[in-house]
């Protein structure tokens, strides 16, 4: 490989920069490094740098290789927050900064670059680096300037990298951080898909949501009390449509950090339970079924979840103020089908009614059960008809529970001259599709059930086409009545011809 021509411009940028930012310590710029022949002939590949939240793709090879890395340091503008701005100093225009992927084994030659229009100088400690420094000492490069270092990739894991330009804690405080991943020699586990996250906190001079270019505060950084804590860099970063999207079914990996400079992090995500945890960012999975992981100030974690139902899931600093009242909030969306035995929603919204919505909720209980039942069934057994029936009944039940109990009451024998009764109806018995009307529609005028005249009004109940079978298959199977379900298409059919 030929050398590159901006080595010899960044070793004599160190050394003019050197007395300026002499306590950035050694600029021992010591000329391109001879590789040995069975480095030079490993192939030369250039790193695909990715803004979060993306992620690299997986690296497929199975050999080592030469891989170079170009970062570039930018000071910019960016939204902190809705109406607040803020001059954050970045490695590749985003906090955090671009994601790097390399392999164990990789001999990487990184180059930073310092843009021209920078105010100060810049360096990277990479925690992947075996080093003085993490390769700090050797990036120290002032404004418009690039420095070079190789080194050997040693150790697989999830490693931050940093500036480490004194006041230290300001540059990782204005964004200077992000993730590098060494991938083991035999790469991580497929998934489908990947998410890069950070935490850090922001020290500004106005409070949270103060409006205008906000400006660093180093005694609030040095109390420790920061203005924002955030994921990716401002507020609401992973919300809405930006938010991490996701389908049913999926097994999601997010490589999460935390820059800092002094949090440490409680990472949870509100409704989603992490299958695997590589704490630390170490590379064995050190625990499974975790809730909360916490993640050092300079550390990181890989957490695995598999997408069990569909909605929306809350990323939090479980530290809670962080994220209600300073930011630290993110979002997990996951779109298909529901899987109500996993997790049903909202199954009622009755007034309460003591024992009648104890028996409501009972017998969601008792649905779950029971469909827990028929998924073991279909697996050994075709004969499952009498037991969607039964779950049809305890559906139905609940939306009895819900919408016709206040009259009818939980006994179905409904309350004399007003409400007629559906236990033991002839009315209900002897018309399945005029029930069926009735609960479309509603009631009014005089109707006899059972030889008693009721003349009253029934408002129709807003209900779907399948709660409309399911409770009417209740209400015809329960206190003494029995006859066949009532199915969604018999609803389907009433709904056509009254049309
Ligand atoms: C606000 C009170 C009210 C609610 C709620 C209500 N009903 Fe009724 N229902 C009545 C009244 C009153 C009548 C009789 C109407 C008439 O006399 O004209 C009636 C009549 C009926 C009838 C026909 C008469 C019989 O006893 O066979 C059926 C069937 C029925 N209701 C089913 C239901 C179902 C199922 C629900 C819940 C999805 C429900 N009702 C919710 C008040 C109510
Ligand atoms: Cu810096």
């Amino acid at each position: 490989m030929k050398t590159s021509r901006v080595f010899p411009a960044a070793f004599l940028a160190l050394v003019l920069a050197a007395p300026a930012f002499a306590a950035e310590g050694p600029t021992d710029a010591k000329g391109p490094v001879l590789l040995p022949p069975d480095v030079q002939a490993l192939p030369v590949e250039q790193a695909i740098l990715t803004a979060p939240p993306q992620v690299p793709p997986p690296i497929k090879r199975k050999h080592a290789a030469r891989v170079v890395v170009n970062l570039e340091v930018r000071e910019v503008v960016m939204r902190i927050a809705d109406g607040a701005e803020y001059t954050f100093w970045t490695y590749g225009g985003s906090v955090p900064g671009s994601f790097i992927r390399i392999r164990e084994g990789d001999v990487v030659e990184f180059t930073l670059n310092n843009h021209p229009s920078s105010k100060l100088p810049h360096n990277i400690d990479l925690h992947a680096v075996t080093g003085p420094g993490g390769g700090a000492a050797s990036t120290f490069t002032a404004p418009g300037h690039g420095s070079k270092f190789t080194f050997k990739a040693l150790n697989p894991g999830l490693y931050v990298y940093h500036c480490a330009t004194a006041p230290v804690p300001m540059h990782i405080g204005n964004g200077m951080y992000g993730l590098i991943l060494v991938e083991p020699k035999d790469g991580l586990p497929p998934v489908d898909k990947e998410f890069y996250v950070m935490q850090g906190e922001f020290y500004t001079q106005g409070g949270f949501g103060a409006s205008g270019l906000q400006t660093f505060d180093m005694a609030k950084s040095i109390d420790e009390h920061p203005t924002y804590v955030l994921f990716n860099g401002s507020v609401g970063a992973l919300v809405g449509d930006k938010a991490l999207d996701t389908k049913v079914g999926d097994h999601v990996r997010v490589y999460f950090g935390v820059g800092g400079p002094n949090l440490t992090s409680s990472f949870h995500v509100i409704g989603e339970i992490f299958d695997k945890v590589w704490t630390e960012g170490g590379m064995k999975y050190a625990q499974e079924h975790v809730q909360t992981t916490m993640v050092p100030s300079g550390g990181s974690a890989i957490v695995e979840l598999k997408m069990a139902v569909p909605g929306t899931y809350v990323l939090v600093d479980h530290s809670l103020s962080r994220a209600f009242n300073k930011g630290a909030l993110g979002m997990l969306k996951a779109s298909g089908p529901e899987d109500r035995v996993v997790y049903s929603g909202k199954e009622i919204d009755a007034v309460y009614f003591g024992a009648a919505a104890e028996e409501g909720s009972a017998s969601a209980r008792r649905e779950a059960e029971l469909k827990a039942k028929i998924a073991a069934e279909i697996k050994s057994n075709p004969a499952i008809a009498s037991l969607t029936k039964e779950v049809q009944l305890e559906r139905g039940k609940q939306v009895y529970m819900s919408s016709c109990f206040a009259c009818h009451l939980p006994d179905g024998k409904g309350m004399a001259n007003v409400f007629p009764p559906l236990a033991g109806s002839d009315y209900l018995k002897a018309d399945r599709d005029r029930a069926i009307r009735i609960v479309l529609k509603g009631l009014t005028g005089p109707v006899t059930v059972n030889g008693v005249n009721y003349n009253s009004a029934m408002p129709p109940q807003p209900l779907t086409d399948e709660q409309v079978a399911d409770v009417l298959t209740y209400v015809t199977n329960s206190w003494g009545n029995e006859g066949p379900a009532t199915t969604v298409d018999d609803v389907r059919r009433v709904k056509n011809e009254t049309h």
